[in-house]
């Protein structure tokens, strides 16, 4: 049995709850209230010493990370291997994408999103600087030339970098002059199987 704990508008745990939907695999979801600090009590810390959301039982095993939960996903449930291929070059490539998810994506429309949902202190001049060379110098140069981030086909570095990137708005950043990042994200919602992140204002 799987049990996903997260909650609905963490991206963290959108990224492996739409994976989960897109893989077709049988969960459960249990919400562990932030608000609450449900994610410092015993019993979560059992499961997660972080104390951070996602975590991810699959009967004994516990895991923690997002993108180590989409690589589990990806190499016990796809059987054809089209989400994390196996040969070297292409794993290669996609970890590249799975460090920016959990790096620069975190630094800047994580934090972006943070600021005008939690009231995170940060230098938000420094937050936007931080988002804009992101998506200047990797995102829309990439994806003007290539529909996924790696390849020709959807791989786990999508479901990774997708979920802050759609909700950015939620940090007062328009996508308006980025066109191919627009297109990639409708890209990645026509996925089968494809489960929407929560807005924040729901
Ligand atoms: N590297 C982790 C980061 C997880 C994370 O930062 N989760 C946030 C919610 S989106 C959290 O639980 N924050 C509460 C805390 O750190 O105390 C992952 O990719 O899952």
């Amino acid at each position: 049995m799987i049990t996903l704990y997260g909650h609905p508008i963490s991206g963290n745990s959108h990224r492996v709850a739409n994976f989960l939907n897109i893989l077709s695999v049988e969960y459960t979801e249990q919400v562990v209230d932030l608000s609450k600090g449900e994610h410092k009590s015993p019993d979560y810390l059992a499961i997660n010493p972080l104390g951070q959301v996602p975590s991810l039982t699959h009967n004994d095993l516990a895991l923690r990370d997002s993108t180590a939960i989409l690589i589990y996903l990806a190499r016990t449930f796809d059987k054809s291997n089209v989400w994390f291929p196996q040969d070297a070059v292409t794993q290669a490539k996609i970890q590249q994408w799975l460090s920016v998810a959990v790096h620069e994506v975190m630094e800047g429309p994580f934090v972006l999103r943070a600021i005008k949902l939690f009231g995170m202190p940060a230098d938000e001049a420094q937050v936007i600087g931080k988002t804009e060379k992101l998506f200047n110098d990797l995102f829309e140069p990439h994806l003007s030339t290539n529909k996924w981030l790696v390849g020709n086909t959807p791989t786990i570095a999508d479901i990774a970098c997708y979920s802050y990137i759609a909700r950015v708005n939620e940090g007062n950043f328009s996508l308006e002059g980025y066109p191919s990042i627009r297109q990639w994200l409708a890209n990645v919602e026509s996925i089968d199987g494809f489960k929407p992140m929560m807005h924040a204002s729901n």
